[in-house]
C-alpha cells in the first residue's frame, strides 16, 4: 500500500513487463484498452495461491480449501466496496464483460422482455454490448433501436430523450473504447429509470480508470472486467441491483448454484450464487482483490488525474502530425487517442510502431458500428495508463512521422 502519491519511475518499478525489450527499443506499451499490465503484488497473489493454499471454493471442510474459499470470498468484499455496491450479494463474478452482459441478456432479457419491446443500444457499442441484444431481439421479435452519436463521438442527448419513451433497456457504455468519450451516465440512466428503462451499462473501460460509484450512478446493471485494471484475464464482475439479481433466473446451471438437487426437484441458491455455476476461476478472483489494493494504494482520484495529464499531452503532440486525423474528440474523454493517417492504413501503422517497440492497437476495435458512423474501416489506438510517460507519447510521435515518411 502506497502512502504518498507516487511519481511514475516509482510506479513503473512495480510492473516487470515495463523492462521489456521489444525488437531492440524498451517497450513502450500503449494498449492499456485491450489489456493493461499487472504489478508484481497481482503476479505474487498467483503464485501465493498455487503454492500455498490451491483447493476448490465453497466445498471442502480441510484447510486449504477453507482459506481459498476466505481469499476468493473476501475478493467479493473488495470489489463491493470498489464500485460502491450496495451489499455483497450485488456483485457476481463473471469471465468477463461479455459474460456479464450476456448473463443479463439471457436471465433479465429472457425473462423480462416481451414480443414488441424496445432496446436502445449507442452507436458507440462494443460488440459485447450489441450482439446479445442483437440475438435476443432476433429471438423475440424486440426491436433494437440505435440511439445516434455526434460527429465528436457523444451521445445524441436529444435523440435519446426522444426514443426513450416505451424502451425497456439502455444498453450503454460508460467509457467507448473505440472513442475514448466518457459518457453521462447518471444522466442517461436518471431518463431511462423516469422513463421506466433498465439500464445496463458496459463499465469496462471505466471502472480502471476514474473511481465508479454504482450507487451514485444508479444503473440497474454494471458489467467490467478485471484484464483491464492490472488483474488478471478470464474474470469479471457484474453488478446488479439485488432486488433484481432476485427476481432472475439462473444463467447457466450445474455445481455450486443449487442448495439441493434431487430428481423431482432442485432447490436453487440464493445470490450471487444462484448465477456462478461451476468452480470458478479462483486464483483470478484473489488476483482481483490484490489489484483492487494495488489501485486504491495509488487512489483511483490520482490515477484519473495522472491519465488526464497523459491524454491532454497525446493530444497535443498527435494533432501537430500533419494528415493525422483524431476520431473521437469528446471534451470528456478517457485516455484514449484513435487515429487515422492519410493514405495509410491503420494495420501498418501498427506493424511500424512494433518495430520501434511501441504497442498500440488497430482495427475496429470489436466496434464495427462506431467505424461505420465515421465512414472508415478501422483506426490506430493508443491508450494509456497511469504508468505511461510522456516520453513514450514523444516516441509514439517520433514513430508515426517515421511511419509517414516511409509510406507516403
Ligand atoms: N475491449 C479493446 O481492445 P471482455 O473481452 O469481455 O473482457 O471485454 C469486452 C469489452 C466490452 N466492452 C468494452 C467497452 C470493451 O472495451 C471490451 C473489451 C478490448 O477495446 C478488447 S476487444
Amino acid at each position: 500500500m502506497l502512502l504518498t502519491t507516487p511519481d511514475t519511475a516509482t510506479i513503473r518499478k512495480d510492473f516487470p513487463i515495463l523492462n521489456r525489450v521489444v525488437n531492440g527499443h524498451n517497450l513502450a506499451y500503449l494498449d492499456n484498452a485491450a489489456s493493461s499490465q499487472m504489478p508484481q503484488a497481482v503476479i505474487d497473489a498467483y503464485i501465493e495461491y498455487h503454492r500455498g493454499y490451491h483447493a476448490n471454493v465453497h466445498r471442502g471442510v480441510h484447510t486449504l480449501s477453507q482459506e481459498a474459499t476466505d481469499a476468493y470470498e473476501s475478493a467479493r468484499d473488495a470489489v463491493m466496496a470498489f464500485v460502491g455496491a450496495a451489499c455483497r450479494e450485488e456483485i457476481v463474478f463473471t469471465t468477463g464483460t461479455t459474460d456479464a452482459i450476456n448473463l443479463v441478456a439471457s436471465s433479465w432479457g429472457g425473462s423480462f422482455l416481451k414480443d414488441g419491446d424496445r432496446i436502445l443500444v449507442t452507436n458507440m457499442e462494443h460488440h459485447a454490448n450489441i450482439v446479445p441484444w442483437f440475438r435476443l431481439a432476433d429471438s423475440m421479435a424486440i426491436r433494437l433501436e440505435v440511439i445516434p452519436i455526434t460527429d465528436t463521438g457523444e451521445i445524441d442527448m436529444d435523440a435519446y430523450a426522444r426514443l426513450l419513451p416505451g424502451a425497456k433497456l439502455v444498453a450503454v457504455n460508460h467509457v467507448s473504447n473505440a472513442l475514448g468519450t466518457v459518457n453521462p451516465i447518471a444522466e442517461i440512466v436518471r431518463m431511462a429509470k423516469a422513463a421506466g428503462a433498465a439500464t445496463m451499462v458496459d463499465g469496462a473501460q471505466a471502472v480502471p480508470h476514474m473511481a465508479v460509484d454504482v450507487q451514485d450512478l444508479g444503473c440497474d446493471f454494471y458489467a467490467f472486467s478485471t484484464h483491464k485494471m492490472c488483474g488478471p484475464t478470464g474474470f469479471g464482475v457484474l453488478y446488479g441491483r439485488k432486488a433484481l439479481l432476485e427476481t432472475m433466473p439462473p444463467y447457466r446451471s450445474g455445481g455450486d448454484m443449487i442448495l439441493s438437487v434431487s430428481f423431482d426437484r432442485i432447490v436453487y441458491n440464493k445470490v450471487p450464487y444462484l448465477f456462478e455455476a461451476g468452480t470458478p476461476p479462483i486464483a483470478q478472483g484473489i488476483q482481483t482483490a490484490a489489484a483492487i489494493r494495488y489501485l486504491t494504494g495509488i487512489g483511483m482520484d490520482v490515477i484519473a488525474e495522472i491519465e488526464r495529464n497523459l491524454l491532454e499531452y497525446a493530444t497535443g503532440v498527435l494533432s501537430e502530425i500533419d494528415g493525422l486525423r483524431i476520431i473521437g474528440t469528446a471534451p470528456h474523454k478517457a485516455a484514449v487517442i484513435s487515429f487515422v493517417l492519410d493514405g495509410i492504413h491503420p494495420h501498418d501503422v501498427g506493424t511500424i510502431l512494433d518495430e520501434d517497440g511501441i504497442a498500440v492497437r488497430t482495427g475496429h476495435h470489436c466496434a464495427e458500428p462506431v467505424m461505420r458512423r465515421f465512414g472508415i474501416p478501422a483506426t490506430t489506438r493508443a491508450s494509456f495508463a497511469f504508468y505511461n510517460t510522456t516520453g513514450e507519447i514523444d516516441r509514439l510521435a517520433a514513430s508515426i512521422r517515421r511511419t509517414i515518411r516511409l509510406l507516403r
